[in-house]
């Protein structure tokens, strides 16, 4: 390992569980889950408790990362690299309320804490997320990315109007010397509004300078994909680092359809890269070169890039993939009001959500298809805890083909408010005998800096993972792999918590709850440091 700083970790490990050995903290956990099973006739209702071994490992050398942005120039790709040289920096700046220090609140692996137990009376103690297990610093990242547009990282700060003047005064010089590599452009993908952009595009045809017109190559297309392999070997080598993650933050694309002989399995995704098919786009060309260098791919945003080609090439390259869009302010809302509402036993009837914005996402958002792509991504994330509940929302009283809530998606593209984004939702719900609850929500979300904080997490905790691996044991203490652990499965819905419509392996539902997502997070930090898993029954308090 090049420039692997050691760590140091806070938190002691439960010797119970955990051992340390040549800076590698092995634990053992035992699974416990119950098997239900309903007799659909008689709604008599089983119960198996189960239970499964496992022994997990952690490198605790925390590597030396970088991370590669696609969409570099954009309004959350300039704010993440304006965050990070803040931070470094330490650069303070004014604001009309004062001097501001730099810091990364909202992200959650930054400024949250994890109840960790309680002190000898009883009261709970917290710690800092990030102090429980060795976790990069986002000071430390080593950053750069493509877009399609030429503009520096300084010119994006200015283009984009996300930071304080003062701040943007103070970052330019960092920035300037910034540039993003040449991205890869099919203009059928996302909003012909953006074609005026596309002047750093390596599939760029050299035309004829007066027709004024750029024409790009949608003929190469397995070429392209050896371009950004290229571009990541390059990065990795040019700044010795040990990983590399690539991250989709670029323009919402419009989704694809799933093919047979196209894009469902591996073997048709490369063949038909390789003959140029119109439904392969620029988000599956940078997350096919990606995995085929074993590099993790998140996507930020809601197309469907995650055809099952790619899952199945990611799972045959051992390669970690997550998505699907960023959960900032809206939906991260929705989805706990939602469970408030419906774990409360109140019945949500419809759910309206408007929004409008004024910024280039905005902008490529007022064009049909790829408004598609986002209403889909914010429309599925209410169907789990829904149902969840058959007493509010009976199965049989679920007509065919409608949805048991109404569930509404409005986005409009308002220039003059920029990236503060409005957001207003109506949650009408009913109450008992016959009454009515109506909330309404305005939230102003300045989605960049809501945004960012995510990137760094998924960021983070991507890298995180890439350092787990675990093997079964079986009742009588034999290990199932003697020899090797296994890498995690390479789709991480272990990131859940931070995207809109999560991946999850074939079979499986996504959980959308904010709280469940955390709790797994939690729980799966404290299993191993050797704790239990994390309930709230208090037992100092409330049994005499
Ligand atoms: P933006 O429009 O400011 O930035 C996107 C950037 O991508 C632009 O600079 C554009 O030139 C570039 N681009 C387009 N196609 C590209 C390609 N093929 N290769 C490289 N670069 C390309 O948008 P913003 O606000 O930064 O958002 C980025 C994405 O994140 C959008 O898809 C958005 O829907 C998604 N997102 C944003 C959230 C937020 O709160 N800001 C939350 C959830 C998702
Ligand atoms: C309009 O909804 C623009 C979108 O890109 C959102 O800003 C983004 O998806 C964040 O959405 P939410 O619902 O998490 O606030």
């Amino acid at each position: 390992m090049t420039a692997a700083q050691s760590t140091e970790c806070h938190i002691p490990f439960n010797p119970e569980f955990c051992s340390v050995s040549n800076n590698v903290l092995t634990s053992t956990y035992t699974y416990k889950n119950t098997i239900v099973s309903k007799d659909l006739e008689t709604s008599k209702v089983s119960i198996k408790p189960i239970e499964q071994d496992y022994k997990f490992k952690l490198d605790l050398t925390v590597p030396k990362v970088g991370i590669m942005l696609v969409g570099f120039g954009g309004n959350n790709g300039s704010t993440f690299l304006s965050a990070t040289l803040a931070n470094k920096h330490n650069i303070a700046f004014h604001n009309k309320e004062g001097l501001q220090q730099p810091n990364y609140l909202g992200s959650m692996t930054q400024s949250s804490t994890i109840k960790l137990g309680v002190d000898s009376k009883g009261n709970d103690v917290f710690v800092p997320f990030n102090s429980v297990l060795p976790l990069v610093n986002p000071n430390d990242l080593v950053i750069t990315g493509w877009d399609i547009n030429s503009a520096n990282l300084a010119e994006c700060i200015e283009r984009s109007q996300v930071l304080e003047y003062d701040l943007q005064s103070k970052l330019k010089p960092y920035m300037k010397n910034y540039k993003p590599l040449k991205s890869i452009y099919y203009p059928d993908f996302i909003a012909m509004n953006q074609y005026d952009r596309a002047n750093n595009c390596s599939n760029e045809i050299p035309s004829d300078v007066q027709s004024g017109k750029r024409e790009y190559d949608i003929n190469n297309k397995w070429a392209d994909v050896e371009k950004v392999r290229a571009d990541i070997r390059k990065f990795k080598a040019d700044n010795q680092l040990d990983s590399v993650i690539v991250l989709w933050t670029a323009n919402t694309e419009r989704c694809v359809p799933i093919i047979e002989g196209v894009n469902d399995t591996m073997d048709n995704i490369l063949k038909a890269i390789k003959e140029n098919h119109e439904e392969i786009a620029p988000s599956t060309v940078f997350a096919a070169a990606s995995i085929l260098e074993k590099t993790p791919y998140i996507n930020g945003s809601p197309q469907n890039t995650f055809v099952p080609g790619l899952i199945e090439l990611a799972e045959a390259n051992d390669s970690l993939i997550a998505g699907d869009d960023f959960k900032s302010g809206q939906t991260k809302l929705k989805s706990v009001l939602t469970q408030y509402l419906v774990d409360a036993g109140i019945k949500p009837l419809s759910i309206a959500s408007y929004n409008h914005l004024g910024n280039n996402d905005g902008l490529n958002l007022s064009s049909h298809k790829q408004f598609r792509s986002k209403e889909i991504s914010k429309s599925s994330v209410i169907d789990d805890c829904i149902e969840s509940n058959d007493i509010l929302y009976p199965k049989e009283a679920i007509v065919e083909g409608e949805k048991p809530v109404d569930h509404c998606i409005v986005i409009k593209y308002m220039k003059a408010v920029g990236d503060s984004k409005v957001a207003m939702d109506e949650y009408y719900s009913e109450l008992m005998l016959g009454g009515h609850n109506r909330i309404s929500v305005h939230n102003v979300c300045e989605d960049s800096l809501l945004a960012t904080p995510l990137i760094i997490d998924l960021v983070i905790m991507t890298e995180f993972f890439s350092r787990l691996s675990y093997k079964k044991v079986d009742e009588n203490g034999v290990e199932e792999n003697a020899e090797a652990y296994d890498n995690v499965y390479p789709v991480l819905a272990f990131l859940s918590y931070w995207l809109k419509a999560p991946l999850t392996r074939k079979g499986f539902k996504p959980i959308n709850s904010l709280n469940r997502q955390r709790q797994a997070l939690e729980n799966l930090f404290r299993l191993l440091i050797g704790l239990p898993a994390n309930d709230e029954l208090r037992f100092e308090e409330r049994l005499v």
